[in-house]
C-alpha cells in the first residue's frame, strides 16, 4: 500500500530509537537528508534538525515542521519520522512531493522536547512539559514549551506556578528547547515561509492567533487554507477536523510557537493538532498511525503547495 510507511512506522518509538534513526536515515539518503544540530534540552540531549532538499540546485524557499513540543502527544514524533520517511521514498515518485522537494528545503525538528519524550517513556506517560528545574529541590518540574515564547507570554492561558501543566517559565524563551527554536527561525526568517508545529489530539487545523482574539492579517487565506484542508481529509478519510485561529477554535493561549512565528514574519503558520477526538486520547493505538499521518500530510501537502505557487 502506497501509503503506508512499513512497518517501522506503524508504531511508537522510544528516545534512543529515533536518534538511532535520525543518524542512520540521514547516512543513507546523504544526497537529500542533513543533519543540524540547532541546541540542546535542559538535560543537556541533542536537538537535531533534519533538512530534506531535492535533487536540485539551491533555493531560497524553506518551510519549518516541529513535533512532539508536548511530551505525551506521541502521535507527533511519529508522524514526523512518517513523514521523512514518506518524502524520501516518494520524490521522484508522487508529482506533490516532488514539487515540494525541488522548491523549498524542509527543515524537521523530529522531537522538540526530548527531555519529556524520554520521561513519558520511563516515569509518566501523561507528562506535558520539558524537565527544566527552576531551583535545586524544587517541588515541581517543567515549562510548557507552548507557553514560552514571545507572543504575549503569560497572559490569560497560560500560568505562572510552575506546577501546573500550562507554565509559562520565568521569562521568554527562557527554556533551551523554545530558544533553539525561535534562534534558528529568526536566523532563517528570510528562507522560511511555512511554519508548522504538530500537536495530538483533538483534530483541528490552527492558524494564529491563540494568544488574542485579533484576527491575522491574512486570516482569509489561511481560512480558505485550513477548510481546504479539513473538506479533503472528509473526503479521502472520512474524518472530521476543526479549523480556524487558535483563541477561538480550541481555546485562548498565550506565548505560542505559531503565533510567535507569524509574528516573526512566517505569514503562513499553522499548528496541526492530529487525531483523535478523545476516545484514547494520547494513547493513540499504533495501528491508527498510518491513517493520522495520512490526514497530517494532506494538510502539510496543502499549505506548502500554496506557499510555492504564491
Ligand atoms: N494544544 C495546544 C496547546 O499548546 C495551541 C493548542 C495551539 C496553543 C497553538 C497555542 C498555540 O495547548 C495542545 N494539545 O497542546
Ligand atoms: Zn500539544
Amino acid at each position: 500500500d502506497p501509503r503506508s510507511g512499513g512497518v517501522y512506522h506503524e508504531r511508537y518509538h522510544s528516545l534512543e530509537d529515533i536518534y538511532f534513526w535520525i543518524n542512520q536515515t540521514s547516512q543513507e539518503h546523504s544526497d537529500m537528508v542533513k543533519v543540524i544540530l540547532i541546541g540542546s534540552s535542559f538535560e543537556k540531549r541533542p536537538l537535531h534538525v533534519m533538512k530534506l532538499s531535492g535533487r536540485r540546485g539551491a533555493v531560497n524557499r524553506a518551510m519549518w515542521m516541529d513535533c512532539g513540543i508536548h511530551a505525551r502527544e506521541w502521535i507527533a514524533p511519529a508522524f514526523c519520522l512518517w513523514f521523512v520517511n514518506y518524502a524520501l521514498r516518494f520524490y521522484s515518485h508522487n508529482s506533490e512531493i516532488t514539487e515540494m522537494l525541488n522548491n523549498m528545503d524542509i527543515y524537521i525538528l523530529p522531537v522538540m522536547n526530548p527531555d519529556g519524550y524520554k520521561y513519558t517513556w520511563t516515569t509518566d506517560r501523561m507528562w506535558r512539559k520539558n524537565r527544566s528545574v527552576l531551583k535545586e529541590g524544587s517541588e515541581c518540574v517543567g515549562v510548557d514549551l507552548n507557553r514560552n515564547f514571545d507572543a504575549r507570554w503569560c497572559t490569560k492561558g497560560a500560568s505562572n506556578d510552575p506546577c501546573d501543566p500550562t507554565y509559562c517559565g520565568q521569562y521568554p524563551e527562557s527554556e533551551p528547547e523554545a530558544q533553539a527554536v525561535a534562534k534558528f527561525l529568526r536566523s532563517h526568517k528570510d528562507t522560511v515561509k511555512l511554519y508548522i508545529s504538530i500537536h495530538s489530539y483533538s483534530q483541528m487545523l490552527l492558524f494564529p492567533y491563540s494568544c488574542s482574539y485579533d484576527e491575522a492579517p491574512n486570516h482569509n487565506e489561511l481560512l480558505e487554507l485550513t477548510k481546504e484542508a479539513s473538506t479533503k481529509i472528509r473526503r479521502y478519510y472520512r474524518n472530521h477536523y476543526k479549523y480556524g485561529p487558535g483563541a477561538k477554535t480550541i481555546y485562548l493561549a498565550p506565548g505560542g510557537s505559531d503565533d510567535w512565528a507569524y509574528n516573526l514574519g512566517i505569514k503562513y503558520s499553522f499548528t496541526f493538532e492530529l487525531q483523535d477526538r478523545g476516545r484514547y486520547g494520547f494513547l493513540l493505538p499504533p495501528s491508527f498511525i498510518p491513517q493520522a499521518c495520512n490526514e497530517a500530510l494532506l494538510a502539510v501537502k496543502i499549505t506548502a503547495l500554496h506557499v510555492i505557487k504564491n
